[in-house]
């Protein structure tokens, strides 16, 4: 998806001009993946463009960096206006925020230790991630023959740079193949997430995701989701998932916040429920959609005002 430049970037404590954002070529990261980042979506409300539970995204780029050892140098606080910074100096509405922690040059080597660590935030106009004819009438999944990863091989709870391959790789398969987004397992066979959205599915009236224990990301957009079933009477339950489970749902959506809330119309060709978006699905995913934009008084404390 093409990206339309904003006004500035911030790195390393400084607002740049966009096309002065760069990088030399032996950034280690550029070479080893051990980066951490965000996906973070502002919104237009009524009191101005509102960050998304910007506070839960910057303590988890902070954990994610933790678990890889990266000495993150700005504080929480200090990321959090920078945030801020940026998409006022953008002058939008509503735009996708990409925080990103990596190594900078210096140090070539496996050893990221001695690296330089460096942080970047930009953002930038981002549109439906699935399409919106997806968003509205959902999309055809596939389970990948790439699996989630071992969490002793990558550990899934951290947003890495370099683990996106993996995704990457599902995706490619299941756009080759002719659909729209892949579902992947975890080594152990039960249902993880999918390429860059976790998963929901509602089936014989229990509405499931899969725990963090079968590989998926501790999704923001999946709290948010638990939060709001719950509100609507409907309380999500951390379940292993098999592929079976999947063929069978009577409602599924997946949750992201580029994607926000997409319903699955079907999963290898098995259509979902009457493979049209279900009542259940069509409820949250409105509920989510009025929270971000901040119009239910209930969901305000999620919103961070720019202005
Ligand atoms: N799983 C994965 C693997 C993932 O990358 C995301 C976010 C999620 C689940 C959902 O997490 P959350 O956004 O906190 O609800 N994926 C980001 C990357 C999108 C991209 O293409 O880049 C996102 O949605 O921002």
């Amino acid at each position: 998806m093409p990206v339309t430049p904003t006004a500035k970037i911030w790195m390393d404590g400084h607002l740049v001009d966009w096309d002065d954002a760069r990088i030399h070529v032996l950034s280690h990261t550029l070479h080893y993946g051990c980066g951490v980042f965000e996906g973070i979506r502002a919104y237009a409300t009524a009191d101005g463009p509102a960050i998304f539970r910007l506070s839960d995204h910057i303590g988890r780029l902070l954990r994610s960096a933790k678990i890889f050892l990266l000495d993150v140098p700005f504080s929480e606080e200090e990321l959090i206006s920078a945030t801020v910074e940026v998409v006022r100096a953008s002058g939008l509405d509503a735009c996708y925020i990409r925080p990103l922690v990596y190594l900078g040059y210096g140090e070539m080597g496996l050893n990221p230790l001695p690296a330089p660590v460096q942080v970047s935030i930009a953002c930038w106009p981002w549109g439906a991630y699935l399409g919106e004819e997806g968003t509205t009438s959902g999309v055809r999944m596939k389970i990948s023959s790439w699996q989630r990863h071992d969490p002793n091989a990558m550990p899934p709870a951290a947003k890495g740079t370099g683990m996106y391959i993996n995704s990457s790789m599902a995706k490619v398969e299941a756009l080759k193949a002719g659909y729209d987004e892949a579902i992947l397992l975890s080594p152990q066979g039960y249902v993880s997430e999918c390429t860059g959205e976790n998963l929901f599915v509602y089936r014989r009236g229990r509405l499931m995701t899969p725990p963090a224990s079968a590989g998926a990301l501790e999704g923001i957009t999946q709290a948010s989701v638990a939060e709001i079933a719950a509100d609507l009477g409907e309380p999500v339950v951390e379940a292993n998932l098999l592929r079976s489970d999947l063929y069978t749902a009577d409602e599924a959506f997946l949750s992201g916040t580029a994607a926000e809330i997409v319903p699955i119309s079907s999963v290898d060709d098995r259509p979902i429920g009457d493979g049209s978006p279900g009542p259940l699905t069509r409820q949250i995913q409105r509920t989510y959609l009025d929270a971000v934009h901040g119009r239910l008084e209930g969901y305000k404390d999620w919103l961070h005002h720019v202005r």
